[in-house]
């Protein structure tokens, strides 16, 4: 199978509190069109790209549930699963998932020929567990969703190896190591990024080049390509970051969404650059030393 092709990132600008689970299908279909007419073989979607970020809210019982998938095709997201097969193109989609044994997850998937791939299920769950009046609006992931127990898996697909990370996970070195360790040569992701950060205010202004800086230097320290994509703009009151990225091994950005809506943006991606870093600098066969990294797997810092 050809390991260069055009990827595609779907940005989503903002998805108001009511607007129901089939418009939110519609947009991304829309954007899978767009994306396919540009000749791409894959589009990424953002996290929770069905609804608004339900974790702002303080939420109980079933109208919590409400904004979990109990089921994945359903059949409010089987018209994207249906597209996928009849167009030819993978797509990655980030949703809540609600299962059967009562578990909540923030999960993503890959889809191809209309079957799911793969599945990760978010490490990293930033915010907070209990509700804090003094934020302008809550965090509540920590509340809402259990650490993701699939660890950082790698599949086979589109010619190489793909994975994936959700949004706070981009941050985390440990999170692109565990990739590249695996042999990840693509990863997907997707983010919902308040502009605003209560707990850290005086970087706000910091928001945008702390999103590139962590893909750029996850891609460039282990040598794989990025499709990261926002939900971007002004969601219930809350503005969200946009510039959904595309980025090379050498960590360098190759496609950038320019707006806060519904954007599509491509790049031609060649799997076999990776080993331009892989065989290089990063060579982790010859120039790693694990015997003095323990401290990485200690469960407490020093
Ligand atoms: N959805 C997220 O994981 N958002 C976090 C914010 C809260 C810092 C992020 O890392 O972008």
């Amino acid at each position: 199978m050809a390991r260069e092709f055009i990827a595609a990132v779907a940005q989503m600008g903002p998805i108001a509190r009511d607007e129901p689970r089939a418009s939110a299908v519609a947009r991304l279909c829309a954007m899978m069109r767009e994306a396919h007419a540009r000749a791409a073989r894959l589009v990424v979607f953002p996290e929770l790209a069905l609804t608004s970020f339900f974790p702002r809210w303080v939420l109980e019982g079933d109208a919590l549930d409400a904004w979990f998938e109990t089921e994945m095709p359903g059949p409010e997201t089987e018209p994207l699963f249906a597209l996928s097969a009849q167009l030819g193109i993978a797509f990655h989609l980030g949703y809540a998932e609600l299962t059967p044994e009562g578990r909540h997850f923030n999960t993503a998937i890959l889809v191809d020929g209309g079957q799911i791939r793969g599945k990760y299920r978010k490490v990293h769950l930033p915010g907070h567990r209990e509700p804090e009046e003094w934020r302008p609006f809550q965090h509540l992931e920590k509340r809402y969703f259990e650490t993701g127990d699939l660890g950082f898996p790698v599949f086979d697909g589109l010619g190489g190896r793909l994975g994936m990370c959700i949004c706070n996970d981009r941050r985390w070195p440990e999170t692109w190591r565990m990739l590249g360790l695996g042999g990840a040569e693509l990863v997907a992701l997707g983010y919902n990024t308040p502009l605003h950060y209560p707990p850290a205010p005086e970087h706000d202004h910091l928001q945008y080049f702390h999103n590139a800086l962590s893909v750029q230097a996850g891609c460039y320290a282990n040598g794989l390509w990025a499709l990261a994509a926002a939900k971007a703009g002004r969601e219930e009151g809350c503005d969200l970051i946009g510039g959904s990225l595309i980025v090379a091994p050498t960590g360098e950005i190759v496609a950038q969404a320019q707006g806060l809506g519904d954007e599509v943006i491509t790049a031609r991606v060649d799997l076999d650059r990776c080993s331009e870093i892989r065989r290089n600098i990063f060579d982790f066969a010859q120039h790693r030393e694990p015997q003095l990294y323990g401290l990485l797997t200690a469960a407490k810092p020093r």
